[in-house]
Order: structure tokens, then C-alpha cells, then sequence
């Protein structure tokens, strides 16, 4: 029997991931974590409790009261506001992350980690287009430089001490549920809410930055596929490329007003276009595919159709 420890069940990702995980495993034993409330669905479904993963006493006593088997370990501070407090996102992505894979060897009881990485693990030096794999990795953000040293920790751990970690290098994820946390790539979620409420959008990217990208549903279905792989597949124990999609914001912008005709959009970049530049703007994600059969479904009018439809939803929307 399982018992499933979510850290960051409350954030874009946990909170969806949680209920599957819950679907899946039963309610009573996915136990959410995190440091804020998380959505009323999360809350009562299953056990959720209010925990730091800085707080490494908390943690060992959480795993073992709850004999837990798995950690999926997703609390961090996302590109765009880690730039904000680049120390302080350093020590949240990086002890968060080591307090983790050192409760992992300690406790013999769990058998295996997720942690997510990212494409920002990319920087300006790497091929852009169809980014490979193993490649130049020279990132230029604290969030990046901090996943690229998760990635490193992760592989040291698995060869060190046998902790039985997996990863995946998310693209911008896309979903209407929970708000994403201040990365780069939240533009491609705003630009719903504010075509459909104002039938306006201010893009703090410029019109061509073409960035990878995942419909959520996509991105959960991946993250459990790889970790219900068998071990002995597993090429990789750094971070998993996965592609999905490309699109710049007007190439999303006129898929949105396919839909909204009188939609504009306009463009202000910020601090975020550095980011973005030095990111993929595809992925090659063969090794994927072929280690634990890796296939997204989503592709960008599917997207923005289920989007218009969860977002009118969400926000009452009536015309
Ligand atoms: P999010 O910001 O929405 O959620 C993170 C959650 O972690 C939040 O609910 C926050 O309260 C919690 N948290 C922060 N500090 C904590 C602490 N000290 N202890 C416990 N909980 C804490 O982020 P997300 O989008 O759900 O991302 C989850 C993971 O996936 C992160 O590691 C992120 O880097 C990675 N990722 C996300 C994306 C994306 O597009 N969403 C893309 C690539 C990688
Ligand atoms: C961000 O923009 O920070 C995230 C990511 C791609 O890691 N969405």
C-alpha cells in the first residue's frame, strides 16, 4: 500500500496533482502539504496539513507518522519572483530539495522522490530550438542555476545512495485551477482571465517570444507515467526533457481571438523578456518518449478551447 506525501500541494501543480493522485490512490492516503490554505476541493477530500519543507524536525515526524512511501516535492519560488529575492529563492529551491533527498536515504520506508525541474535549467548559451537532452547548460537566473544544482543532487543521490528520484524539465504549464506562482511563463494563463473579463491584455513579453508549453492535464499525466516506470528504464536521473507545444504570445493571442473577436493585446515587456531569451523555444523530447513513453495530447486550439470554458467558469462569466 502507498502512502503519497505532496510538499506544495496547495500551488498551480499540487493542487491538481493531489486530486488525481487522490483518484488514483485512494483519499485517505495522499496527504497534502504546504504552506498556505490550499483549494477547498484539496482541503476536503483528504489530510492536509500546514508544513515548512525548510523544517527538517517537521518532516521526518510527518513521514513517519504517515508511513509515507512517496514525496512529490514541489515547493519552490518560480522564476520571475526569484529574481526579486535571489537569496532567498536559493535556499527555499535548494534546502527545500536537500532536507528531501536526505529524509529519502534516512527512511527506508520511502521508495521514491519526484522533484521538478524546469527549462529554465537552459540558458542563452544552449541551442535553442529543439533543445536536446544533454547539452550546454549554462542558466542565468537564480531559479534556473538553483534547478540545474537540483538536477546535479538528484543524479548524486541516486548513484550515491540508491534514492530513487525522478524529474522532469517542466515547460510553462497551462491551467485555469489554481493561479500560477510568479514564473515566466504566466502570461499564457493571465491573458484568459483579462481577455475575458476587460477583452484586453498587457504582455509583460514581447510579441515573438516563443516559449514551450503544456496543458496541465498533460503535464500530471506525465509526472505519474514517470513515476510508475519501472526503475530499470530509466536512462536519465538528472531531468527529463518534455516538449509539448510552442507558441509566441500573438501566435496565443490570435488562437484567443478566434474566439474573442474585438480581443487586442498589447506589448510591455519587463525583467521577464531577459528571462525568456535565455530559454528554449522547443524541446526535443525523444528520450522521454522512448524511456517511459512520454505523449502529450493537448495541442494549442485544444488548449484555448478548454481554457475559455474552465476560465468563464471559474470566474462567473456571463455575456
Ligand atoms: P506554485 O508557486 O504554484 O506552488 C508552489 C507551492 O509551494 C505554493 O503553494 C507554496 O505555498 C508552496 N511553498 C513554498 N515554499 C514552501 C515551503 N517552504 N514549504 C512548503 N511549501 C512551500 O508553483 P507550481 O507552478 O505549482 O510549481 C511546482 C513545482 O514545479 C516547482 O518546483 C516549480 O519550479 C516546478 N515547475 C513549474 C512550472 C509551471 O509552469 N508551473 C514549470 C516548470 C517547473
Ligand atoms: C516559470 O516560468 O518560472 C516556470 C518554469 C517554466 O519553470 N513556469
Amino acid at each position: 500500500m502507498e502512502n503519497i506525501m505532496i510538499i506544495g500541494a496547495s500551488g498551480q501543480i499540487g493542487s491538481e496533482l493531489t486530486m488525481k493522485l487522490r483518484k488514483m490512490y485512494g483519499h485517505s492516503h495522499v496527504f497534502a502539504t504546504d504552506l498556505k490554505d490550499p483549494p477547498p476541493d484539496v482541503r476536503e477530500s483528504g489530510p492536509f496539513e500546514l508544513l515548512d519543507v525548510m523544517d527538517d524536525k517537521r518532516l521526518i515526524h510527518f513521514v513517519i507518522r504517515h508511513k509515507i512511501t512517496q514525496i512529490y516535492h514541489l515547493a519552490a519560488v518560480l522564476s520571475g519572483n526569484a529574481e526579486k529575492l535571489p537569496m532567498q529563492a536559493w535556499r527555499i529551491n535548494m534546502d527545500g530539495l536537500l532536507n528531501v533527498l536526505d529524509l529519502a536515504k534516512e527512511v527506508e520506508e520511502i521508495r521514491k522522490v519526484f522533484w521538478p525541474s524546469s527549462i529554465a535549467v537552459f540558458g542563452p548559451s544552449t541551442p535553442r530550438e529543439n533543445t536536446p537532452q544533454l547539452t550546454i547548460m549554462e542558466p542565468n537566473t537564480v531559479y534556473g542555476i538553483s534547478k540545474l544544482a537540483g538536477e546535479r543532487w538528484c543524479e548524486y543521490f541516486y548513484h550515491r545512495y540508491q534514492v530513487d528520484v525522478r524529474s522532469i524539465r517542466y515547460p510553462g504549464l497551462i491551467s485555469y485551477k489554481t493561479e500560477p506562482g510568479g514564473g515566466t511563463t504566466d502570461y499564457a494563463i493571465e491573458i484568459f482571465f483579462e481577455a475575458l473579463k476587460k477583452g484586453s491584455y498587457t504582455c509583460f513579453l514581447r510579441k515573438d517570444a516563443k516559449l514551450p508549453m503544456l496543458f496541465m492535464s498533460d503535464a500530471i499525466d506525465a509526472t505519474i507515467g514517470l513515476m510508475e516506470a519501472e526503475a530499470s528504464g530509466l536512462s536519465i536521473r538528472s531531468g527529463y526533457n518534455i516538449g509539448g507545444l510552442s507558441f509566441s504570445p500573438d501566435e496565443l493571442a490570435a488562437e484567443i481571438r478566434k474566439q474573442i473577436p474585438d480581443f487586442t493585446i498589447r506589448y510591455k515587456p519587463d525583467y521577464r523578456q531577459a528571462i525568456a531569451e535565455g530559454w528554449p523555444r522547443s524541446i526535443d523530447d525523444h528520450v522521454s518518449r522512448k524511456d517511459w513513453g512520454y505523449q502529450p495530447e493537448y495541442n494549442l486550439q485544444e488548449i484555448v478551447k478548454v481554457m475559455m470554458e474552465g476560465v468563464k467558469d471559474k470566474i462567473n462569466y456571463k455575456k
